[in-house]
């Protein structure tokens, strides 16, 4: 089987994006991989954030996970701070990568403008990120759009270290999907949905309400043309529901342009269709917020199934780079 490894951060509430760009695909995954599922706390500290929020977040994200349909007893869903070898394995990383190549990653350069303070760790966070992937010997890291170039990094940081130092990584690829790979904000078709947007109006997450849901979609910004085409650069407003609704509903963003001819019956149906695609997720969700003590031990039994198999790995880093065994 191969082996799938990804992560999400804490960063705040779920949303389509994450759903259809990633988590989704992640669900179908455990029962044909052995996947690694893993809430990167460590990565959301690169941002700041309210003290003392992280662990409810965390905690919260997990539930959220759960409730998507992650199943324990099928895949390893795990915290990343529960796991030291990440911190251990990031800073092999960051020794192995170099200045350049770091400051030339686009979601460095997205985060970090217009802050009054960047921290470190947000410009060497793609190091630690490899080597949240490379602990595993993964092959496949299930992934939206906006992370390829990671992925790239990743791969490019496994052969350096393997070509320096001696067969030590699984060289990993990036699994994108065709639809719902880089879901848009609804207020701002040009820029990608996201937990850190300004404004909730763009932005579906899993717990909105059915009747929210419906309003954010009704009130979801198009364009004056009065056609439905499946355009992503022409009519990016449009493209993006016929991409929400064909991720939804199992077909192709092209086949579904081809049922509307106005933009208010394409609204209101990609609406509907995420309002079903939410509500047992949304009940599953309930239900787990009131019993944080199946969540613990679900991470509990995640973090040692993840250490068994990081401890080895970091090992075999270790000493290839040369540093001394431990006695
Ligand atoms: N809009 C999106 N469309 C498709 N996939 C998406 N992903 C995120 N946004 C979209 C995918 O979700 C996974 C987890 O991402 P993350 O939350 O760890 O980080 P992110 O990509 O930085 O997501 P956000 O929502 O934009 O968070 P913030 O605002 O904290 O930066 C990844 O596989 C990602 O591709």
């Amino acid at each position: 089987m191969p082996r799938v490894f990804s992560g999400i951060q804490p960063t705040g509430e779920l949303h389509l994006g994450n759903l259809l760009g990633a988590v989704r695909n992640w669900v179908e995954d455990q029962h044909r991989s052995d996947s690694f599922y893993c809430v990167v706390d460590l990565h959301a500290l690169t941002v700041p954030s309210e003290p003392g929020s992280l662990g409810r977040q965390t905690m919260d994200l997990a539930a959220a996970l759960l409730a998507c349909g992650l199943d324990p007893e099928a895949c390893t869903l795990f915290v990343q701070s529960h796991v030291p070898e990440h911190s251990s394995l990031g800073w092999l990383m960051q020794c192995t990568a170099s200045f350049g190549e770091l400051r030339r990653m686009t979601q460095f350069k997205d985060k970090s403008q217009g802050q009054e303070s960047v921290s470190a760790g947000l410009f060497t966070y793609p190091t630690l990120q490899a080597a949240d992937i490379l602990l595993y010997d993964t092959d496949q890291v299930p992934v939206g759009e906006d992370q390829r170039q990671h992925i790239e990094l990743t791969r490019d940081l496994a052969e350096r270290f393997n070509a320096r130092f001696g067969e030590t990584f699984v060289v990993p690829s990036a699994t994108i999907p065709r639809d719902g790979a880089r879901v848009m904000d609804l207020q701002q078709p040009d820029r990608k949905m996201s937990k850190s947007s300004s404004t909730d109006a763009g932005i579906v997450f899993l717990d909105d309400d059915p009747a929210v849901i419906v309003r954010k979609f009704k009130r979801a910004v198009t364009d004056s043309l009065g056609e439905v085409h499946h355009d992503p650069e022409g009519q990016p407003g449009v493209s993006n529901l016929l991409s929400i609704l064909a991720a939804a509903t199992g077909r192709a963003a092209e086949d579904v342009a081809g049922d509307y001819r106005q933009y208010g019956p394409l609204k209101a149906d990609t609406g509907e269709a995420v309002v079903e695609l939410l509500r047992p997720i949304q009940e599953r969700l309930r239900d787990l917020r009131g019993d944080p003590g199946t969540v613990e031990a679900a991470l509990r039994t995640g973090a040692g199934k993840a250490s068994s198999v990081a401890a080895g790995v970091l090992d075999r880093a270790e000493r290839n780079i040369g540093l001394l065994p431990r006695t």
